[in-house]
């Protein structure tokens, strides 16, 4: 229950890294955000796209929060379970949708998984032009096995990408992902950003999914951006 759920609302709210105290808008925007599950510099990133006190732009009949443009989130070249790497610009032609996570979590990684295996059942021939991709924040537990396994229980189509710790550093900077271990006893359980992106066939960056939006509604968005390449 540590991804970001516990978060208080006031000075943490929106993680802003910018100087002076944040506007009432921001906060409200902020807030909003930390409720749907993500912090840190997204939520500014994203505050500077959308703008404060909105809660993004929503166009083309998307119902996700429309990021088209944003200079985040490129490309990644991460580990398959195979011991394989894999880039973003290898997905060319299907639609993808990506979130960073980590086997042990227990909420929010398990929901945004069987939410994306709802979301290929309803697209169903569709489905074929959509790669779902889970990035785990926890490499040091995530095993290669693990996550082949883990993603598998969702949906054998799922792909689990790993880096080592410096390439997962650089993959979440680029995706403007937080994470961060937070220590559990003699262990330690990981607070992470709980948004979906979106890109379309042609590998851009389209969608930020809100980690509260439901499969009718990721699905719907996903068939958009499909037909945009019909
Ligand atoms: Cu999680």
């Amino acid at each position: 229950m540590l991804d970001e759920h516990d978060d208080p609302p006031g000075p943490r709210a929106g993680r802003s890294r910018r100087g002076g105290a944040p506007s009432p808008a921001r906060r409200r925007f902020g807030r909003a955000l930390i409720a749907a599950g993500t912090a840190g510099a997204l939520v500014a990133a994203l505050g500077a796209l959308a703008g404060c006190g909105r809660e993004g732009t929503r166009t083309a009949g998307f119902r996700s929060m429309d990021i088209t443009g944003a200079e985040f989130g490129r490309d990644f070249a991460l580990v398959d379970p195979d011991g394989r790497t894999r880039t973003l610009a290898e997905f060319r032609g299907r639609a993808v949708l990506l979130f960073f996570g980590f086997t042990q979590c227990p909420d929010v990684c398990p929901t945004t998984l069987a939410r994306a295996s709802e979301v290929m059942q309803r697209l169903g021939a569709d489905a074929d032009r959509v790669q779902v991709i889970f990035i785990t924040v926890d490499p040091e537990r995530d095993t290669p096995e693990l996550l082949r396994e883990y993603t598998k229980t969702f949906d054998p189509r799922f792909l689990g990408l790993r880096g080592d710790l410096a390439a997962t550093e650089a993959t979440a900077r680029e995706f403007k992902v937080f994470y961060r271990k937070v220590p559990t006893g003699s262990t330690y359980t990981m607070d992470h950003t709980a948004l979906s992106f979106a890109y379309d066939t042609a590998g851009r960056l389209r969608l930020a999914v809100a980690h509260g939006a439901d499969a009718e509604q990721v699905a719907a968005d996903l068939k958009l951006l499909l037909a945009e390449a019909s």
